[in-house]
């Protein structure tokens, strides 16, 4: 398929300016020389864009120690391929990690410049890819963590996320067809019934929905958080065979790499596009590109639970078996905790993994006979099977730790800003907190209950760390976003005015003093 030429013109963005220059899947083949001249030497948009095209972000805040961003459709991965990863992140020492990222993926950090030909190839080896992972790209593609699984899912969609990401990433080599998006691009195919993966705040959705009697999908298109917009999904009007969802997205992405507006970031997103046309007009272009009518959409979805967590032990449709859903505290992971996780997937289930959107890991396929001892487990004392319930639902992003966006520290903030408030209140039932560090948004706290987003505010006359917050955000069925209700609130400050929004908000009991000092 032909690649869009960005339009010759000198109002074209300096990112529209440096992707027509040279593509960025084109650093592919320059690693080698890299590794020669070392980071410092770089020319300024290979070091700080391009190199994101393979997945490999230079990190202002650690000059020198890249962060690798893998793809894992689906959020799944083997114990052997963890293995991989967690080679990679041990010969760093203290600098490497892995983050469990909001979109089911992991992240890799400490990573040396020089290292990556050697480490691509052992994700070769492995299976793995992290090509097109970052800049104007379709990120990871997400699904329900339990598919294939659930008693009560509706598809099993695993093999469909995996086709997508083999048609944009051309089975990992990378494909130049899809190199050069107006922006970033974020697909979910969900088969379950509870919305797992935020299907509405995706570019593009996929929803189960029955068509007379049939089960494929309803698709709903254009959702997205930026800094200056959020906007979730809207409908697309049209119901899709699985067999054509591949098709589906790639015509859309055609349609919205040709015709997607490039001349502000701000304002590229698809749903800008929609916006501009209409959506009777988009949807005629993507039947068009597609080459067949689509269907008018199913009447209702199958949504219909409000989502799980899938924290703590679960019993599979396949009889006999088990997944068990483990806290990963704010998603960090170093490299021992890997390598342990790997182990107890081959010992106690098949050898498996998955991931989850709120930064957590599955073991599945554990029998009835090992439950016992798996339990007694000492990796589980770290990565709880029950949690308390202020931690159990915790989302970070990842903060100025690595990040240079950020306006404030998050995830060790959120840690330890959990456990002063678990101890100041009693909570019937579990409050999903998700911590972003700046207006972007990846933390995604307008699907939680609670959403604290970054910010500065002025205090005794100095600045400081502070966030805005967000209430009422639902996942599940009817989902919808939350609404920020307050402003510029001083962290320091922020575990009172939690205690007040809980006991409001959420039938939060407050602790007598005594108790909540002990
Ligand atoms: Fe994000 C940019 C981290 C999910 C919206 N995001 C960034 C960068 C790459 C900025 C940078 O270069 O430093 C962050 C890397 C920091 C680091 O070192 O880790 C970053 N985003 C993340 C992750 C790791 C957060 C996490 O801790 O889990 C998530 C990685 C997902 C993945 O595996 O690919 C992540 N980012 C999201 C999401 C949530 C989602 O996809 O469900 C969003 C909001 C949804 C959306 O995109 O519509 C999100 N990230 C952004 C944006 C705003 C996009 C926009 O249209 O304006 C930026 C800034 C940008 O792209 O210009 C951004
Ligand atoms: Fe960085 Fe902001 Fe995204 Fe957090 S929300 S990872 S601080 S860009």
């Amino acid at each position: 398929m032909a690649q869009a030429i960005a339009p010759a013109s000198s109002k074209l963005t300096k990112f529209e300016k440096f992707k027509a220059e040279k593509d960025g899947l084109q650093v592919k083949h320059e690693l080698a020389t890299f590794a020669r001249l070392g980071w410092e030497n770089l020319p300024e948009d290979d070091l700080n864009h391009r190199l994101k095209w393979l997945g490999v972000f230079f990190r202002p805040v650690t000059p020198g120690k890249f962060m690798l961003r893998m793809r894992l459709p689906h959020g799944i991965c083997t114990s052997g391929q963890l293995r991989v990863l967690a080679s990679i992140v041990e010969r760093y020492g203290d600098d490497g990690s892995a983050d469990i990222t909001t979109r089911q993926n992991l992240q890799l950090r400490g990573i040396r410049l020089d290292d990556i030909p050697e480490i691509f190839q052992q994700l070769d080896r492995a299976g793995l890819t992290s090509i097109q992972s970052g800049m104007d790209n379709v990120r990871n593609i997400t699904g329900s963590p339990v598919a294939g699984i659930d008693a009560d899912e509706l598809i099993d969609t695993r093999g469909l996320v995996r086709k997508v990401q083999d048609m944009i990433t051309n089975n990992g080599d990378g494909n130049p067809s899809f190199t050069n998006l107006p922006r970033k691009f974020n697909i979910a195919i969900d088969g379950s019934r509870d919305n797992s993966v935020h299907a509405e705040i995706n570019d593009i959705a996929f929803i189960p929905a029955y068509k007379d009697d049939k089960l494929g999908f309803n698709v709903v298109v254009g959702g997205f958080f930026s800094a200056s917009r959020v906007a979730p999904a809207i409908p697309l009007n049209a119901w899709v065979d699985p067999r054509d969802v591949v098709s589906l997205c790639e015509a859309i992405l055609v349609v919205y790499r040709d015709h997607g507006p490039r001349a502000n970031r701000q304002k590229s997103r698809l749903m800008w596009l929609i916006d501009e046309w209409g959506i009777e007009k988009f949807r005629a272009a993507v039947e068009k590109q597609l080459g067949f009518p689509l269907i008018a959409a199913a009447e209702q979805d199958e949504y219909c639970w409000d989502k799980r967590d899938h924290i703590g032990i679960h019993a599979q449709k396949q009889v006999g078996l088990n997944y068990a859903g483990l806290h990963i505290p704010v998603g960090r992971l170093n490299a021992r905790q890997m390598f342990d996780l790997a182990r107890l997937a081959d010992i106690y289930g098949s050898g498996e993994l998955r991931f989850t959107v709120e930064q957590n890991v599955i073991i599945p396929n554990i029998p009835d006979s090992r439950l016992a001892v798996f339990t007694q487990e000492p990796l589980l004392k770290t990565f709880s099977i029950a949690p308390a319930p202020l931690v159990r639902e915790l989302v970070s992003c990842t903060g100025s730790q690595f990040c240079n966006f950020a306006l404030i520290e998050t995830k060790q903030r959120a840690l330890a800003v959990a456990q002063a408030v678990t101890d100041r209140v009693k909570l019937p039932r579990p409050v999903r907190i998700h911590w972003t560090g700046c207006p972007n948004s990846c933390g995604q706290p307008q699907v939680a209950d609670i959403g604290l987003m970054g910010s500065k505010a002025r205090k005794d006359g100095k600045t400081v760390e502070a966030v805005d917050i967000f209430l009422g955000g639902k996942v599940g069925k009817e989902a919808h976003l939350g609404d920020r209700v307050m402003k510029g609130i001083p962290c320091e400050d922020l575990n009172d005015v939690l205690v007040d929004l809980l006991v409001e908000h959420f039938q939060a009991e407050r602790k007598p003093p005594a108790l909540a000092e002990a």
